[in-house]
């Protein structure tokens, strides 16, 4: 059968990311970009786009039938910061996003699922170093709680209704085409920015917090992959821990002043310290190699230097204007 992808969330900060990729790969008129905004963003704009709110069971349904869709990536979420502020919308669509798209897997209307799970899901007594795939999990956050429910969701799908759904467990997503929103790990992105424009940055975690993080191609190779990768290789159905590199604030300052060496950073934690404090310094994800044959490209190094060259020519492309 032909594939055909539907994306769902498709303006966010790792939707744009994986409408381009996928539409390299299988051809633009073959990956359907979906978001509840009125129009795309130019960079997704050579191939179909419905705007289209996955709460609106009905409408995704017609958009499935209408385009006929093989695999859905299903990217639409508050993230961590912004379900703080607002739980129930966070639930909401946290949750009921994710449960449409499986009843329509269920009812044959998807074949493939792609879920996005998070380190989220682990909480203040999970073993922090390495982070083993099976741990405590008690979340302290709203996206966190969501996000596990979420992993018992799609394992409960796979077992109980045969839905082919796979997930992974992003880190923070590092990535220069597209911002990301209202996540903790956020300021990972946002530094590069400031620190090419002003030289300057305040950071809203203090300097010795230690995240997983991960370059924004990396993390699209593995979705990729993840859902490309025959059925009887997907052996975890709730979702793969996957790691990329671990850094705190005060390293990546330091990785950036190999390029900028007068950045200066200053230190002003909110409440989104909390929610870092609550997950793990390091991930272990051999299941993710094992399995489907899983390994990372960019270290702290590599992907300081790709940010710094890329945000570079952007900021250089914007002002030249
Ligand atoms: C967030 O910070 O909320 C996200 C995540 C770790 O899932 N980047």
């Amino acid at each position: 059968m032909q594939r055909k992808a539907l994306i769902i969330g498709a303006c966010g900060q790792i939707g744009i990311e994986l409408t381009m990729a996928l539409r390299q790969k299988l051809g633009a008129e073959s990956v359907v970009a979906s978001d509840v905004k009125e129009t795309c963003p130019p960079a997704i704009a050579d191939g179909p786009y419905v705007q289209l709110s996955v709460l609106d069971f009905d409408a995704l349904r017609q958009v499935l039938i209408t385009y006929q869709i093989t695999e859905v990536y299903n990217m639409a979420a508050l993230l961590s910061a912004t379900s703080e502020k607002n739980p129930a919308f966070a639930w909401e669509l946290n949750m009921n996003g994710l449960l449409h798209t499986l009843n329509l897997a269920k009812e044959g209307l998807i074949q493939r699922l792609f879920w996005p799970s998070s380190i989220a899901v682990f909480g203040p007594t999970t073993p922090r170093q390495n982070t083993p795939q099976d741990t405590i999990m008690d979340p302290n956050s709203v996206y966190g709680i969501s996000k596990l429910a979420g992993e018992r969701w799609c394992e409960y799908y796979a077992q109980k209704h045969q839905v082919d759904v796979r997930s992974l467990r992003y880190p923070g997503l590092i990535g220069y085409r597209s911002a990301p929103g209202g996540g903790t790990t956020d300021y990972a992105v946002d530094i590069f920015y400031k620190a090419i424009e002003t030289g300057q940055y305040e950071c809203f975690l203090g300097p010795n917090t230690m995240l997983p993080m991960m370059m924004m191609e990396d993390a699209i190779r593995a979705t990729i992959d993840i859902t490309e990768a025959p059925a009887e290789q997907i052996k975890i159905r709730s979702s793969y821990n996957l790691a990329g590199c671990s850094f705190t604030p005060a390293e990546l300052a330091e990785h950036i002043r190999l390029y900028i060496p007068a950045f200066e950073m200053t230190y002003a934690p909110d409440f989104r310290q909390s929610l870092a404090d609550s997950w793990p310094d390091s991930i272990d994800d051999q299941r993710a190699r094992q399995d489907w044959g899983w390994s990372h490209a960019f270290d702290t190094a590599a992907l300081t230097k790709k940010m710094i060259e890329e945000i570079g020519l952007k900021i250089n492309a914007t002002n030249a204007k």
